[in-house]
Formats: structure tokens, sequence, C-alpha cells
């Protein structure tokens, strides 16, 4: 055993919680794979409060965010998806999504489950997508780890 790595996330019950699951719609096909693995990671933990909203780029996805964690949303899921291309493109929206989200937790308190996937190119994304020959699913995980944050700091 080597000690590193990702760990084994325990799906937490959040029964009552609000949750905004923001998604970009650029790779369609990714993205909307990414919102039916954080739903379903919602569901299991007993969420039924939930809204999908989605905005057009991975860039949009900040404000989206804050707007929900403003708005009483008690966890916001944020899911898109940049494909690295011929120009310094990449770097600044990858950067300015994440750095946004970042910001939106830190100044509201509301927790941020990051699934941006930044990806060299289309079979990286398809591998993380939840699809059914994906190997990850980083729609579930981040839906899960906003809600594990949520459960762990509650009461704090
Ligand atoms: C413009 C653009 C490009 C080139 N690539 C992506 C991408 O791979 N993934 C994504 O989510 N959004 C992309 N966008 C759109 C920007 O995020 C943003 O929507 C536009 O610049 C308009 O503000």
């Amino acid at each position: 055993m080597s000690g590193s790595g990702a760990p084994t996330i325990e799906t937490p019950r959040a029964e009552g919680a609000r949750v905004a699951v923001v998604a970009a719609q650029w790779h369609p096909k990714v993205t909307d794979s990414l919102v039916a693995g954080a739903i379903r990671a919602l569901e299991e933990s007993g969420v039924t409060e939930y809204k999908v909203i989605r905005v057009p780029g991975s860039f949009e996805l900040p404000v989206a965010a804050l707007h929900a964690a403003k708005g009483g949303y008690d966890a916001v899921v944020a899911l898109g998806v940049v494909i690295r291309g011929d120009t310094p493109h990449f770097e600044y929206v990858c950067q300015a999504a994440t750095e946004g989200l970042m910001q939106v937790g830190v100044t509201t308190g509301v927790p941020i489950g990051f699934g941006l996937l930044t990806c060299d190119n289309d079979p990286q994304a398809l591998d993380r997508a939840g699809l059914p020959d994906s190997r990850e699913d980083k729609g579930y995980e981040s839906a899960q780890a906003a809600l594990s944050t949520l459960v762990a700091i509650k009461g704090l």
C-alpha cells in the first residue's frame, strides 16, 4: 500500500440539504453524463431538493455558483469540461473557472464540489465522465465531496 491517492469517500446522509448543480453546456456528451452522476450521488444521499442550472461555458460557472450560494443553497456542485486547443484559451478558461469557484466557496462558506474536467483531449474527458466505458465518474465524486464537506462543517 502506497498511502497515496484518492480516498474512499462514504456516501454521506444529507436529507434536507438544498443543492444547486451548475453545469456548462460545452462537450454535452460528457457534461450531461457528469450531471447524471451528480444527481445519482445526491439522490443516494437522500437529497430531494436540487436544481440543475445550465450555463453556456465553464467560464460562466463561478457567477452561477455565486448566485446559488447567495440564494440559499447549502451546497453547489460545479460541472464542466475544458479541452485543450491550439490557443492559450484553455489556460484562461481553466484558471478563471477554478479560481472563481474557489472564491465563491471561501467567501460564502458554501461548499463547492469541483467537477471541472481540464483535459488534453476527448478520450481523457470521456474516461472521467461516468459513461458506461469510463473509469471514473467525476460528476458523482464532486457531488459526494460537496455533501461530505457540508456534513463535516455542520455545527462548526
Ligand atoms: C470558448 C470556449 C472554448 C474554446 N472552449 C471551451 C471548453 O472547452 N469548455 C467550456 O466549458 N467552454 C469553452 N469555451 C466557452 C467559454 O467557457 C465561455 O462560455 C465563452 O468564452 C463565453 O464567455
